[in-house]
């Protein structure tokens, strides 16, 4: 088992300690998740938040290289709903480091797990680089595969972090405001849009029931997004994760982050193995 202390988190999920300690799991502060309030309140209320400007100059062109990288491996969608004019790169988490401070970025963090009140895991991760003449997608809800009635608590978060500015003109997303709350399965006839327009660098959050689109990309630059889904963590993943970003992989991630993919104990007895939490077996990996 390695030689490393193991923490409170680690025991047995059956044992009292492990009981007693459900409600601290969050991978984010109390001090940050009290700053956010206001933020949550947007979010609650508008079904989308945007966050503007997160990140530097630099992280976003060490971005675009990775990006730039992994995009020349992929062919355009197949489908009309992925867009035939798009590509995606999935299964971000396994394929480069450059965006782990995204993932784990600590006032989104303490957003989505305000917003949800729960423990959270990372859904999925992909890129979505909208190419010239890519038109508007169908409005769709991200927490469609969840069949409950509407409307009902939130389940899961989307944040789309802008890695090209999101305009007017190339596709920003569209999104319905309010429509999370709505219990009707179709966007309800004379709704209002509005675009996603920020700066490159920003993340743009949205409940999972809320409607949204990619835009019409009309210029002739392509548009580069990341999306990353999070939701909560009794939930089952729209990404396999365990299969994506195996023990041997995950061993090399930090802590948080394997736990945000899912390395973790849910409500004290989902996801351990021998009464025992991945992390413990995660680390007994670290030795070889
Ligand atoms: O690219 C966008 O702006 C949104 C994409 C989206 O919602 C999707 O592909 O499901």
């Amino acid at each position: 088992m390695g030689s490393k202390k193991l923490s409170a988190i680690d025991l047995n999920p059956f044992s009292p300690e492990a009981q007693s300690i459900e409600q601290t799991k969050r991978l984010s502060s109390e001090d940050d998740r009290k700053r956010v309030h206001g933020t949550v309140k947007a979010l609650k209320e508008n079904g989308y938040v945007i966050l503007k400007s997160r990140l530097t100059k630099e992280k976003l062109g060490k971005i675009r290289s990775e990006l730039k990288l992994l995009h020349e491996e992929v062919s355009k969608g197949t489908s009309h709903f992925g867009g035939f004019e798009t590509e995606r790169v999935y299964n971000l988490v396994a394929r480069t480091r450059v965006l782990d401070e995204l993932y784990l970025h600590p006032e989104l963090l303490a957003i989505i797990e305000s917003h949800l009140n729960d423990q959270i895991q990372l859904s999925i991760s992909s890129s979505v680089n909208l190419l010239p003449g890519q038109p508007a997608q169908s409005f769709h809800r991200d927490d469609a595969y969840y069949p409950l009635p509407r409307p009902h608590m939130p389940l899961s978060v989307n944040a789309m972090w802008a890695i090209d500015d999101f305009t007017e003109e190339n596709g920003a997303t569209l999104l319905i405001p309010n429509s999370h709350v709505s219990a009707s399965d179709e966007p309800v006839s004379g709704y209002e849009t509005v675009k996603a327009l920020m700066p490159a660098g920003s993340v743009m959050i949205w409940d999972g029931s809320l409607f949204h689109a990619g835009g019409h990309n009309r210029t002739s630059n392509s548009r580069m997004g990341i999306t990353v889904v999070y939701c909560r963590a009794w939930l089952r993943q729209q990404e396999n994760q365990f299969l994506g970003v195996p023990p041997a992989l995950a061993k090399n991630l930090t802590r948080p982050l394997q736990k945000l993919i899912g390395y973790w104990v849910a409500n004290n007895f989902l996801g351990y193995l021998n009464e025992a939490s991945p992390s413990v077996l995660l680390r007994a990996q670290e030795k070889d």
